[in-house]
């Protein structure tokens, strides 16, 4: 395995009209969810990749496991808990940049993920440990399975690669998800906040000082998105910044941090430095960002290269 995710995967319903979804009443049916968006977006690059869950035992439940399985991520490990059901996320384009996020999870079965469902061998047999700050959100249970996950890929040196994907709503208060996320990621070697979460979780700063307190908080290397603009890394030794591709228009930005996640693992896989990783991971990210839904977007390797080849890098 090349990658390893946890978390949930929910049913998306999307109006099939813009404006207010109270209108609506014809909506189409995807799958999203963070982990397997990414996921997705690295088997569709040729890699492999995991994902280890729960879902209902349901209908939606069956299907998700087999549109994920049928883009090529293992789902060996994904339960079917007979107690809870599959979660359902409705996704309202209001219009061009108001796109808003409702949730129907509370106590879904992927909420009831816990540290029995973490399989050792399993974990230990990847090169890359995905984590998001969405899990530990759920439940308890959750958070205390991401703990289990990364004490097992700590011990088989497996890497761990952190995406904070702060989602206010699901979390109690500020100063819990602030004091969580800070705990992951002081556990991972890679982190890949947007500037927004930097400032959630460290207030005002500017881009070196956010870089810094990750790296004394425990990072190797940080990667700050700076949405459409691009996104800078540092390490100890190196920074730098990597614009992003200009494109007309923005039809769904949801689903891009995943894809520019996916790009990252694809790159490191590959070697390459961490300016060609990120200027894959802008690419990535700017593609899902032109079509409807989180993982329709998401580019094989050839349609990438196609992509930068005939893009321009923003420079402004
Ligand atoms: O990054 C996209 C996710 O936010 C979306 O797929 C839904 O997983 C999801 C969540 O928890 O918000």
């Amino acid at each position: 395995m090349d990658v390893v995710t946890i978390g949930e995967t929910m049913a998306l319903l999307t109006p099939e009209t813009t404006g207010k979804m109270r209108y609506a009443s014809h909506f189409s049916r995807k799958f999203a969810g963070a982990e397997t968006n990414v996921a997705i977006g690295v088997t569709r690059l040729g890699f492999q990749a995991g994902w280890i869950s729960r879902v209902g035992e349901d209908e939606l439940g069956k299907a998700m496991s087999s549109f994920v399985r049928g883009e090529g991520v293992d789902t060996s490990q994904v339960k079917t808990d007979s107690q809870a059901q599959t979660g359902l996320y409705f996704k309202e384009l209001r219009r061009e940049q108001d796109v808003r996020v409702y949730y129907y999870r509370a106590g879904s079965a992927a909420s009831k993920l816990g540290p029995e469902d973490m399989e050792e061998d399993y974990i230990a047999s990847a090169k890359y440990l995905h984590i998001t700050g969405i899990t530990p959100a759920l439940s308890e249970t959750c958070y205390q399975a991401v703990r289990q996950a990364i004490e097992y890929a700590k011990k088989h040196k497996v890497t761990i690669i952190f995406d904070p994907n702060i989602r206010e709503k699901l979390w109690e208060s500020k100063e819990k998800a602030k004091q969580v996320l800070l705990e992951i990621a002081a556990e991972a070697d890679i982190v890949l906040p947007g500037v927004s979460e930097a400032k959630y979780l460290f207030g005002e700063h500017d881009l070196e000082r956010y870089a810094s307190l990750f790296i004394e908080n425990g990072a190797e290397v940080v990667i700050l998105k700076e949405g459409s603009k691009g996104a800078s890394y540092f390490t100890k030794e190196e920074h730098g910044f990597v614009p992003s591709y200009q494109i007309d228009r923005v039809v769904d930005p949801i689903g891009a941090g995943d894809g520019f996640a996916a790009g990252v693992i694809s790159g490191l896989l590959e070697n390459l430095s961490l300016e060609k990783t990120i200027a894959r991971a802008n690419a990535i990210g700017a593609m899902v960002t032109m079509v409807n839904g989180d993982v329709e977007g998401l580019p094989e390797m050839e349609e990438m290269e196609r992509f930068v080849q005939d893009t321009k890098e923003d420079v402004s």
